[in-house]
């Protein structure tokens, strides 16, 4: 009898214990996704190679041609229908070699009322020259930039869509720069680091908002091409090597450790070389390859720089490490 009644009050503990404990957890996962630091936001990688063939299927984005307005419009309604306030600024830039571009700068900005903002940008220009192809007879043809130019803004504009999903805690502006690609690899220039990123120089002197200060800035440069490799580029390290340090550990812990790989790579004069002399500290994510004769993915340049060479779990690792990060603002 009295065994039988302890038996009984042991099995009553133990489903007191066991309802009580599930009560917790699902509160615990209540709170979680209320104040939304536990929940993870989905990047989707083939979200973002949609957009990066979308890019693609315009053709080569080449200043002045059909193919990089039509995709410039495009853009500029994607960051609409996921809600930014658009920016559009249309500069005429000269290039080294005195052609006359029709640049278009695109800005998206999220929740534009907040003070706290990080800056998140790509090129979505394409170069007119395939100058690094081994065939000289492509060197005259133009890029397509499927890895060179559209990865980073595919990556971009799906951020775009979690953030029209989902607003995060810190305000976000995408920029879409443009004429980053007309540089001068000849050698010819006097000074041939300032024949690239044009549309980002004009930006960094005509601000879309007069004194804009977002914390720091992420530029996207080829990070959609299979088997990249992210290594600690040069510049990104000089001025903003607490940055870096959080992408890449930001990286790791989203279980990418082995795409942002913790070494130092070469530098690179890209847009985020002239946001820093504007004094924003910035870095960039550009996989590089000190294998390859050109220090790039073998395609940089060449006219084999299409979708074929895009790998979708490339951009995921890109995708998720940033989006994870932007949320944990
Ligand atoms: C130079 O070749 C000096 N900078 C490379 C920047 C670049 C070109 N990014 C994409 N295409
Ligand atoms: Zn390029």
């Amino acid at each position: 009898m009295t065994t039988g009644k302890s038996l009984f009050f042991i099995l009553l503990l133990i489903i007191l214990a066991g309802s009580c404990s599930s009560t917790q957890s699902s509160k615990q996962e209540m709170q979680e996704n209320d104040n939304n630091t536990m929940q993870t936001i989905t990047f989707s990688g083939d979200s973002a190679y949609d957009f990066v063939k979308a890019q693609c299927d315009f053709g080569p984005r080449v200043p002045n041609t059909d193919a990089h307005r039509l995709c410039g419009d495009f853009l500029i309604g994607k960051l609409k229908e996921y809600g930014a306030n658009v920016i559009v600024q249309a500069p005429v830039l000269t290039a080294y070699d005195g052609t006359k571009l029709n640049a278009r700068n695109i800005i998206g900005e999220f929740s534009p009322e907040k003070k706290r903002r990080i800056l998140l940008l790509a090129h979505w220009d394409c170069r007119p020259w395939a100058d690094s192809d081994p065939n000289p007879a492509n060197h005259k043809k133009p890029v397509m930039g499927a890895n060179d130019g559209a990865s980073g803004v595919g990556v971009l504009l799906e951020m775009a869509r979690l953030f029209h999903a989902q607003q995060p805690e810190i305000g976000v502006d995408i920029l879409f720069v443009d004429a980053e690609d007309w540089g001068d690899n000849s050698g010819t220039s006097t000074d041939s680091d300032n024949t690239w990123a044009l549309g980002t120089q004009y930006w960094t002197a005509n601000p879309h908002r007069p004194g804009y200060r977002p914390i720091y800035a992420i530029l996207l440069d080829m990070v959609g091409a299979a088997g990249s490799q992210f290594s600690r580029e040069y510049f990104s390290m000089q001025y903003a090597p607490a940055m870096v340090k959080e992408v890449w550990d930001a990286a790791e812990r989203s279980g990418y450790g082995s795409y942002f790989v913790k070494r130092d790579g070469g530098a690179i004069t890209d847009d985020h070389v002239f946001i820093n002399q504007a004094g924003i500290p910035a870095i960039d994510i550009i996989a590089m390859d000190l294998n390859s004769p050109n220090g790039f993915f073998p395609q940089w340049h060449t006219v084999d720089d299409t979708m074929e060479h895009i790998d979708k779990a490339t951009l995921k690792a890109v995708g998720q490490t940033l989006t994870n990060l932007i949320y944990s603002y």
